[in-house]
């Protein structure tokens, strides 16, 4: 290499880290520091009905959070299909510690079933896949998380929103900064409710007067139940079924955009996961989806399956705890 050329690329760099320097001073210039954007927060918080009590003995307890990944929330991309991943999700050691909690907490299951109109298996399957049957419970400090998550995405209006309603949890309970505690992405407790999603859903389940998410089976059980009756849960209808289609059937049907009644679904050569004909029952319409393609597993889902799917994002994580469910259902029956 001539000397030229070793000048000519000093000069390259030169300018280039005069350039990062240059957006970098700019960036800083534009972004607060967090303790200037925590003095506007104060102020936001007043204008949204925080008491001025819990704000000046809680923000100064307000710490920078930096995300780390929770072990308990595996992202769905890693999975390459539903074959590896229910299985991966659900093996068969958790529906064995299912099937032995579910006989633990039948009873109170039951009476807060019937309270809220939701199937007991459905509230423990969501239970286990949530929070692994509360044993997998985040530990950060959520109102740290929370407005660091609003201050990393000024323009995530939503994300300043669950800022807001951690500090009215705060005031609610009556808790200490130090006992609100959640996960790195702003959830809580053995239901895995955004703070927003706390003060729509949570129930006192067992009546002592708090809405104890983080360490009370009866609470998380009849706040999640509640969940599911508010986003349109039909306790006498179940989620869906797993089918089979016929060779060459058009995928373009393969839509949870698209309802039929079984009878139409018949005649275009589904069935039953078994092989027999799907149910006789014309009152109701369903949608067919294949997540996985043609190729991969088949199922009609039901309105349940839309209450559900409101809870859990994705297809897979949906069908993890539908299949689960359906485990605990088959204990019960033998
Ligand atoms: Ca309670």
């Amino acid at each position: 290499m001539t000397g030229i050329d070793l000048k000519a690329i000093s000069v390259t760099c030169m300018l280039i880290l005069g350039l990062q320097q240059t957006v970098l001073a700019q960036e800083s210039k534009l972004k607060p520091s967090f303790s200037d954007y925590l003095s506007s927060l104060k102020h936001e918080a007043k204008e949204n009905g925080i008491d001025e009590r819990t704000i000046e003995s809680s923000f100064p307890q307000i710490k920078l959070f930096r995300t780390a990944q929770d072990s308990n929330k595996a992202p769905v991309k890693a999975a390459t299909s539903l074959e590896s991943f229910i299985p991966e999700k659900v093996p068969e050691s958790k529906v064995s510690e299912a099937r032995v909690l579910y006989q633990q907490y039948r009873a109170e299951l039951k009476t807060i079933g019937r309270e809220y109109d939701v199937q007991p298996r459905f509230i423990f399957a969501l239970w286990g896949l949530e929070s692994n049957f509360g044993a997998d419970v985040s530990q950060y400090p959520l109102l740290s998380v929370t407005a660091s998550r609003a201050f990393d995405d000024p323009d995530c209006i939503k994300c300043k929103n669950e800022f807001f309603a951690t500090l009215k949890i705060l005031e609610q309970e009556s808790l200490q900064v130090s006992e609100l505690l959640g996960s790195s992405k702003g959830s809580l407790g053995q239901t895995d409710f955004l703070p927003s999603h706390y003060l729509k859903y949570a129930q006192d389940g067992d009546g002592d007067g708090k809405k104890e998410l983080w360490s009370n089976p009866h609470d998380v059980f009849a706040s999640l139940a509640h969940y599911l009756q508010q986003v349109g849960w039909k306790g006498q209808e179940t989620w869906g079924r797993q089918v089979l289609l016929p060779d060459n059937f058009d995928e373009s049907l393969s839509s949870s955009a698209i309802s039929k009644r079984f009878s139409q679904w018949t005649e275009l050569g589904v069935t039953r996961y078994n092989g027999s004909v799907l149910p006789k029952r014309d009152d109701m319409l369903v949608s067919l989806i294949i997540p996985d393609g043609a190729k991969g597993r088949a199922y009609l889902i039901y309105d349940n399956y839309r209450a559900l799917i409101k809870r859990m994002d994705s297809d897979y994580h949906a069908l993890s705890v539908a299949y689960l469910s359906e485990k605990i259902k088959s204990s019960e029956i033998n």
